[in-house]
Formats: structure tokens, sequence, C-alpha cells
């Protein structure tokens, strides 16, 4: 129900930086807005477990497999929490299963590039995890109130993982040559499209003004992207990692790294389903959701006996 005098009111609550709760009076634009993003975020979570998944049975020591396997199961865990998050919201997860599958709900574009190597192992937890801290670190604050809690805990476990994938390119550029060279060419392909998953210019995002303006996004696409420039290339520079990016220059005004334009047109072909590895990727989900049926049913079935006997039993 759209109530002009509810509208004014919810963002005086916003305004005053109060949380909103599942039960608390939303615009229906509001609920939408987050219905989108918490979604996305989630497919990401869960798609996202895809390309390191690949490396589970080829990580170099038992440590390496230990922490590799931890961390997918992290970000399983992830889209669990963001999963339920939505669920507040009044959608169910079928539905929302169904939007990613039939392409209708996006997921963060970088999980439609390919690992090729352990390296990208390592590029993967430093830049993509590293990305997703920046984002998120500043969602922590985001107003509606079980997205911001979902935040809090995953950025815990995320910074665990960015210290793994660095300490993976760490190692590799204390290594051979050779090592070195996988490390490089690793950071060569994942850069670029690690700035990419902070998503268009502030000028080019047609959902940041509401977003802002409801304070579901505290900081801007362009804001959080400078900022994982400024912390990232250092961190390459520490190690010897060069940043592929020949315009890079540090602003001694400012403080802030000035890089190179952002091949939008690669971004746009990979978000509407023409990256590398696009179909792949849903059609293994849809592959294991379907082999997952008869746990589904087997927990329903499990859940129907026990509140029967429950019953009996009052
Ligand atoms: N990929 O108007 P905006 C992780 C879409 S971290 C795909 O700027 P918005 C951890 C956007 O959806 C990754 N699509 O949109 C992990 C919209 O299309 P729509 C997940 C993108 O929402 C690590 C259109 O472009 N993190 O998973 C992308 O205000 C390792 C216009 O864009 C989050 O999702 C993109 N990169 O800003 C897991 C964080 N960028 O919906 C496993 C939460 C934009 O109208 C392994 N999300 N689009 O069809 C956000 O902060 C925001 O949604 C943005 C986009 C910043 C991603």
């Amino acid at each position: 129900m759209h109530n002009e005098h509810s509208d004014t009111h919810f963002q005086l609550r916003i305004d005053n930086g109060e949380h909103i709760e599942a039960k608390d009076y939303m615009p229906e634009n509001y609920r939408k807005h987050l219905i989108r993003q918490m979604s996305q975020h989630a497919h990401s979570e869960v798609i996202g477990m895809q390309p390191e998944g690949n490396w589970i049975t080829r990580a170099p020591s038992l440590r390496a497999k230990q922490i590799l396997l931890a961390k997918i199961q992290d970000e399983g865990g992830h889209g669990l929490y963001l999963y339920s998050a939505v669920e507040t919201l009044g959608v169910s997860r079928s539905e929302l299963i169904e939007q990613l599958q039939s392409g209708k709900a996006k997921y963060s574009s970088i999980f439609n590039y390919p690992a090729l190597n352990w390296a990208d192992i390592g590029a993967i937890g430093w830049l993509v995890d590293g990305a997703a801290i920046v984002n998120q670190v500043s969602l922590q604050r985001t107003s509606y109130g079980p997205y911001s809690r979902g935040m809090v805990r995953i950025c815990k476990e995320e910074s665990f993982h960015q210290r793994q994938g660095y300490e993976i390119m760490a190692k590799m550029m204390a290594g051979t040559k050779d090592q070195q060279a996988m490390a490089q060419d690793a950071m060569n392909r994942w850069w670029w499209p690690s700035l990419m998953m902070f998503g268009p210019h502030d000028t080019n995002s047609p959902h940041s003004s509401d977003a802002v303006k409801w304070k579901i996004k505290r900081e801007t696409n362009d804001e959080l992207r400078q900022k994982f420039i400024d912390k990232t290339i250092p961190q390459a520079e520490l190690i010897g990692l060069v940043v592929p990016d020949k315009n890079i220059k540090l602003n001694d005004n400012t403080g802030h790294y000035t890089i190179s334009k952002i091949n939008w047109d690669e971004f746009n072909r990979v978000i509407s389903g023409h990256g590398p590895c696009n179909k792949q990727r849903i059609n293994h989900h849809i592959k294991y959701h379907n082999e997952g049926e008869w746990v589904r049913e087997a927990a329903i079935a499990f859940k129907k006996k026990h509140t029967k006997k429950e019953l009996e039993t009052v």
C-alpha cells in the first residue's frame, strides 16, 4: 500500500540512520530494490564456488586443500545467510533460484571467467575476495537490518579469504621464475575483471540514486572501486607483481591512483550472458540443483514427520 505519510516517515528513519526491519513499513520500490540486489549477491556467493571448486582436487598440498575447502564452504554459507535475509522480504527461495537459472537475475560478472591454474586461486582470493570485502565492509552499514547483520559476519570470513589468496601469490612470487610468471599471468587476467565487480561508473549506474537515498549503498561504485585500487596496488608492488596498466599513476595531491579506461564493452558482454563461462556456470547449477532434489524432499518429509509427532505428544 502506497502511503505518502508513511513514505515520509520511512525516509526520516533512513535519514536518522535507523535500521529498517522485516516487519517495518517500507515503500514497495525499496523492497524490490533489496530483493534484486540481495538475491544477486546470494547468487554470486553460490556461483562463485564453481571456479575455485575446480581446484580442490588439484591443490598442491594437504594444507592448501584444507584451506581452500574451508573457504569454498564459507562462500556456500554466505549464500545461505543472504537467501534467508532475502526471504524476510516475502519472496521464496525457489522463486529466487528460478530467477537465477532462467537468466532473469544476474550474479557477479567475475564468476564468468575460468580459473586456469593454481595461481588463479591466489588471484581470486586476493583480488576477487579483496574487492568483495571493500564492497561488503561498506554494506555492513546498509539500511536493511537483516542484510546489514549478515554482512558483519560475512566480512569476518572474507578477510581470511583475502589473506589466503595473498599468501598464495606471495609464495609464488618468492618461488621459481616459472611460478613468478604464473602469478603475473593470473594478475594480468584477473585485475581488470576485478575492477568491473564494482559495477558501472556512477554516471552510468541506474540504481545508484535510489540506493544512496535509501542508504542501501553507503558509498558509490566509483568510490569503492577507488578504495580497492588504492589498497591493492601497493600490495602488488610489495611482492613484485606488475599491475597490467601502463597508465597507473599516484596523484600526490589526492593520494589516489589514476588508471586507464575500463573496457565496459567487455563488462556489458559478460553481464548479458556472453562471458567465457556463463553457460557452463548456469548449466552446472541446474544439473546439481536437480540432482539434489531428493535431499530437499527428504528434509521436508523429515520435518513433516517430526511436526506430526510433536502434535501427537501435545
Ligand atoms: N556483475 O545500477 P548498477 C562475492 C548490474 S562478491 C554483474 O550500478 P547496483 C564474494 C546490476 O546488477 C560479489 N552485474 O547496480 C565471493 C544492474 O543490473 P540489474 C557479489 C552487475 O545494484 C568471492 C546493472 O548492472 N557482491 O560474491 C555488476 O546499484 C569469491 C546496473 O548497475 C555483491 O553482489 C557486476 N559486477 O550496483 C564469493 C555486493 N555490476 O540488476 C565466492 C552487493 C553491476 O538492473 C568467491 N551488490 N551489475 O539487472 C552491490 O553492491 C551492487 O549490486 C553492485 C551493483 C555494486 C554490484
